[in-house]
């Protein structure tokens, strides 16, 4: 394939309802999108990086540069351009994995529909529909937070993820299993708000039988999530401090980890989540998909990903009304709690030109 140019596409979709954690508050999800332009036809990318560096280091602006300065340039100065060789082409840059992920996931979707094959297919899918969690943002109040979970559980949503902070911890976890009772499959997830010296307080959610507990140390602390998991009956889980298959696999022999959140943008693209997923079942750690709030694009590849055998847990693969009133694809419903891995070619959805006319805020082409 002959790279000809990739334009970067920024969008503001309004989130249905506020979304809060313990790094900030969206209301709006400001993303860019990515459609590499090749000889044999488009495909679509997206960049999970927010406008802030407030989850990660990377944001917005900071990848649009990156892509545009280097990314870019390289893949086009590499001659026939492969999807399974655009991280190793990207490799001499440090770092910028969201940035790297969402142009590989353009290439691997433009190869995917010039062959007629799936995401899925591609990356090992085993099952044809994934079941789903949701994750709750924190809540003005105790109530409020027991009407947006009680209404994700009529929803059908299996898993329920409640974000937590200091001061919004053990109330709404015990708020929630009082409510909802013991069989609700439930965890949380910290965003880093936490220190090691916080163990005795987070050994508080030890009696309410949790799947997890997410990242509730600072990214680079792997150590400290060691000593953590030995200080509280809860499993740790990691999200932002796994950025690479080998991360993980140094993660989980230190024993920071007991589970793996994959998010493939976190981790530089589908294709190196697939060996963090090889890694881990290797470990016999059990993995799920996280989430970036993403539009319909995203979501496709990660129900697809999702499918993968390793993925024992539900993952934060929700229903695109969750997010948007109107998604930028058509929209992903949930099906007795499942959502259906797309079968088509690529990604098997495209973007609704019109929908995306009306949330996009601005283009640029970056010519090969
Ligand atoms: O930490 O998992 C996270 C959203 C944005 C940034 C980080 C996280 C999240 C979520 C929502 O928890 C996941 C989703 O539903 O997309
Ligand atoms: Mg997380």
């Amino acid at each position: 394939m002959k790279l000809e140019g990739v334009e970067l596409r920024r969008i503001a979709m309004p989130l249905v309802a506020p979304f809060r954690t313990s790094f900030g508050t969206q209301t709006v999800r400001e993303l860019m999108l990515l459609r590499v332009v090749t000889d044999e036809g488009e495909g679509w990318g997206e960049c999970v990086a927010m406008p802030d560096p407030l989850y990660s280091s990377e944001y917005t602006e900071a990848c649009a540069d990156v892509l545009t300065r280097f990314l870019v340039p390289a893949l086009a100065a590499a001659g026939p351009m492969k999807a399974a060789s655009v991280a190793e082409v990207l490799e001499p840059f440090k770092g910028h994995r969201m940035a790297k992920a969402a142009l590989e996931m353009s290439v691997l979707d433009a190869e995917l529909r010039a062959a007629g094959r799936s995401f899925g297919s591609e990356l090992g899918a085993t099952r044809d529909r994934v079941p789903c969690g949701v994750s709750v943002g924190i809540m003005e109040s105790i109530p409020a937070l027991l009407d947006a979970v009680g209404g994700y559980l009529d929803e059908g949503y299996v898993r329920i993820k409640l974000k937590i902070e200091p001061g919004w911890d053990v109330e709404p976890v015990r708020a929630v299993r009082e409510r909802f009772g013991d069989e609700v499959l439930l965890q949380v997830d910290a965003n880093t708000a936490y220190t090691l010296a916080d163990a005795p307080q987070l050994a508080l959610l030890d009696p309410f039988d949790l799947l997890l507990i997410e990242q509730p140390l600072e990214e680079e602390d792997v150590l400290g999530h060691a000593d953590l998991a030995k200080l509280i009956a809860t499993p740790v889980c990691l999200d932002e401090s796994i950025v690479s298959a080998r991360s993980a696999a140094a993660a989980i022999r230190l024993g920071a980890c007991a589970i793996v959140n994959i998010k493939p943008g976190r981790v530089g693209g589908y294709l190196e989540a697939v060996r963090i997923h090889d890694v881990c079942v290797g470990a016999g750690v059990p993995v799920w998909c996280g989430g970036m709030l993403e539009t319909g694009l995203g979501r496709a590849a990660n129900v697809a990903l999702a499918a993968l055998p390793g993925f024992t847990l539900p993952g934060d693969t929700s229903a695109s009304g969750r997010y948007y009133r109107s998604d930028i694809t058509e929209p992903f419903v949930l099906d007795d709690g499942h959502l259906t891995v797309p079968a088509g070619p690529g990604l098997g959805v495209s973007p609704d030109p019109d929908a995306l006319a009306a949330v996009t805020t601005g283009t640029t082409w970056v010519p090969a």
